[in-house]
């Protein structure tokens, strides 16, 4: 969120933060996006009776941004249909997706003994990892990698390319051709 933060602040970048919500108060990122004067939300889960409630409650905060993106980072809550229906949302995975899904993807490729891992940017769909992939980069294992020497490496891997993502997709939109995204000059009426 910072690094995006960070590339917008930049006018040529193309894409405008409006808004950032955490799910808990205290949550780092909204004293980061508050001291640079943007707009910030909370909804914490434990205020709503039920998870639909939640969901409604953030997807009404949202669209009080009427934002054209909506960016998961860190955010270790699984959205309902009431935030995606109206929201095209992206979310940031720290692993090679389909592989090691979930809420603990770091130590599941270690505990797995892969050589390779790395981050996933993909669409949010109603799965959980599951939607479809917009870009990826690998990031080697090293001897002696913990869980947090290897999710250090992956986010700094993270932060650049959803820099890159959120600035293809919103300059140049995409083009969804079964699961597979084309953006920008890669788009696949291009390649035809
Ligand atoms: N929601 C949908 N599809 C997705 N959220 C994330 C990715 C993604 C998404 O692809 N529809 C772990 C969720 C996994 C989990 O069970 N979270 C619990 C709360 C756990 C807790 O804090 O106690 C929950 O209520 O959702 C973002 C990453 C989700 C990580």
């Amino acid at each position: 969120m910072a690094a995006l933060v960070e590339a917008a602040s930049d006018p040529g970048y193309g894409a405008e933060v409006v808004a950032v919500g955490a799910d808990r108060e205290g949550a780092a990122g909204l004293k980061t996006a508050a001291d640079a004067g943007i707009p910030v939300f909370c909804t914490p889960f434990s205020a709503y009776p039920d998870r639909s409630a939640w969901n409604s409650a953030l997807a009404a905060e949202i669209a009080a941004h009427r934002p054209d993106l909506v960016v998961s980072a860190g955010f270790m809550r699984i959205l309902g249909p009431e935030v995606l229906a109206g929201n095209t949302v992206i979310n940031l995975h720290p692993a090679l997706l389909p592989a090691f899904p979930g809420a603990h993807a770091v130590r599941d490729a270690l505990a797995h003994g892969v050589k390779v891992t790395g981050a996933t940017v993909h669409f949010v769909d109603e799965g959980v990892d599951t939607g479809p992939i917009i870009d990826q980069v690998a990031v080697r294992v090293e001897p002696g990698d913990d869980e947090a020497a290897l999710h250090g490496r992956i986010k700094a891997v993270e932060q650049r390319m959803l820099v890159e993502a959120v600035g293809r997709l919103t300059r140049d939109g995409w083009r969804l051709d079964g699961r597979t995204v084309w953006t920008g000059k890669e788009r696949a009426e291009e390649n035809r």
